[in-house]
This record gives C-alpha cells, sequence and structure tokens, in this order.
C-alpha cells in the first residue's frame, strides 16, 4: 500500500508557516559547493533561521558530490529536500524531494518522462515526495528554464501563472514554485504571486534574484508562503540572510 499522508518534512514546513507566517529555503547548488563549505553554510543559514535546505542544481553533478553534500548539510540537522533537474538530482541521504513538474515545458520529459524514471527511486530511497509544480517565471529564466525547455511566463501576464497553477491544484499538487531563475535581475513581481494566490489555495514558492529585505517582504505580503534564496548566502554574507529572514516573519 502507497503512503499517501503527509510526511514530517511537509509538516515541518507547515509549521513553520503556521509558526511564523511564512518559512525560508536555503538552495545549495551542489556544482557550487564543497562538502566543508555546505557544512559551514548549513549550519550559518540555520543560525540565521532558514526552515531547510533545498539541494539540488540545473546541471548535471556527480552523485558522489551529490551524496557528499547532502550528508554535509544533514550534520547541521537542518532538514534536506532535493530539488532536482533530473533523475541524477536524487540522493538517498536526504529527507524528501519536491517531486516536481515544469508544467509550463515544451518537452514532456519534463512534464511526466523524468517523474516516471525517478519514482521508483524515490521509493527505494525512502524519499518523502512533495507534490510541486514548478513554474518558470520572466526574461531571465536562467539554466532552469534553459534545460528544462520552459516557455517562460512573461512577469506581466500574472493571469497565465495563476490558470497554470489552479490546473496544479485540480491534479492534487500542493505546491507551486514560482521561478525567477537563480540569479535573476528581477524576481518574480508580487503582483503576480497575488493573482496566483487568489486564484489557487496551494502553497505559493517563489525564489529567483530575491537579494533585499524589501524584495522579500512585498512577495510574502502579496500572498508567498515560502521564500527561496540561494545565491544571497552562497556569494553575498549570512548577514543579509539573516536581514531578510527577519523582515518576512
Ligand atoms: C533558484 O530560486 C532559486 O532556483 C534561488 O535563486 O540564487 O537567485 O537566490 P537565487
Amino acid at each position: 500500500m502507497v503512503d499517501l499522508r503527509i510526511g514530517d518534512v511537509e509538516n515541518h514546513l507547515e509549521n513553520e508557516i503556521k509558526e511564523h507566517g511564512v518559512a525560508h529555503l536555503t538552495l545549495f547548488d551542489p556544482e557550487k559547493l564543497t562538502p566543508p563549505a555546505a557544512r559551514q553554510l548549513a549550519l550559518q543559514v540555520k543560525k540565521a533561521g532558514t526552515s531547510a535546505a533545498m539541494v539540488g542544481g540545473s546541471t548535471a553533478t556527480s552523485i558522489y558530490q551529490l551524496d557528499a553534500i547532502v550528508k554535509a548539510i544533514k550534520t547541521s540537522r537542518l532538514p534536506v529536500i532535493l530539488f532536482p533537474n533530473d533523475v541524477a538530482g536524487l540522493s538517498q541521504h536526504a529527507d524528501a524531494v519536491f517531486f516536481m513538474s515544469l508544467l509550463n515545458s515544451i518537452n514532456p520529459y519534463y512534464l511526466s518522462g523524468a517523474q516516471a524514471l525517478g519514482a521508483p527511486l524515490v521509493k527505494r530511497y525512502r524519499l518523502e515526495p512533495i507534490p510541486l509544480a514548478y513554474l518558470i517565471i520572466g526574461e531571465h529564466t536562467g539554466a532552469a528554464g534553459f534545460v528544462g525547455m520552459a516557455n517562460p511566463i512573461p512577469y506581466d501576464k500574472p493571469e497565465l501563472a495563476a490558470i497554470y497553477a489552479l490546473a496544479a491544484e485540480y491534479l492534487g499538487m500542493r505546491f507551486v514554485y514560482l521561478e525567477a531563475g537563480s540569479g535573476a535581475k528581477h524576481s518574480v513581481p508580487p503582483d503576480m504571486v497575488r493573482v496566483v494566490k487568489k486564484t489557487c489555495r496551494m502553497r505559493i514558492i517563489t525564489g529567483g534574484g530575491i537579494r533585499t529585505p524589501s524584495q522579500a517582504k512585498s512577495i510574502v505580503d502579496a500572498g508567498a508562503q515560502l521564500i527561496v534564496t540561494g545565491t544571497i548566502a552562497e556569494k553575498a554574507s549570512v548577514r543579509k540572510l539573516r536581514q531578510i529572514i527577519r523582515a518576512i516573519r
């Protein structure tokens, strides 16, 4: 029998949202970090108040490197959620996986092909699958949009994001991720978050190009319950990350 109950990691995110109004996730790109650097960063971002670690990148990574990074992050006791670009993004050492479909991809592989190939591994590794609709937004779609062959939703067409989100909700997904792409010049506009929030009841995750507390706050005020940052902690400073988390809580 398949266990369809909501798992511990999703419950943890829900508790964080209940307690703080919002959860913050830190993205770790295994291509850009060594295991010791990942361990140190994990300890710092945990102290800064992040709720969980997301691990994934858009280009291929060696499974050995991925496993080592996941294990290094786990020493901080942060829950680790995989954010896979493909089947190779799965690690048996993680706690959960965003089991995602890139709904605005023009390539069926990213809609259901990779998911079919990855599903048996998710089961074998006993990863908690968290069903998620992934939508690539904007002009700068970065590596995720390129690799995933997305037909990006323009920043000024929030109604398009909303109808995809509604379809995802009707398909049984519980999270929708509005992704501007790592390092994007402009983050997802709060107005798009607002329109998606009005249309569906799923948890809204927003990420890509969020660098300042006021940016993050306006996205949360518009209705996002989860904020993802990667570059800010990797490249800038954990102090900045702390300011962002303080602003949204
Ligand atoms: C990418 O949304 C994430 O998937 C994080 O983006 O690196 O720009 O924070 P940044």
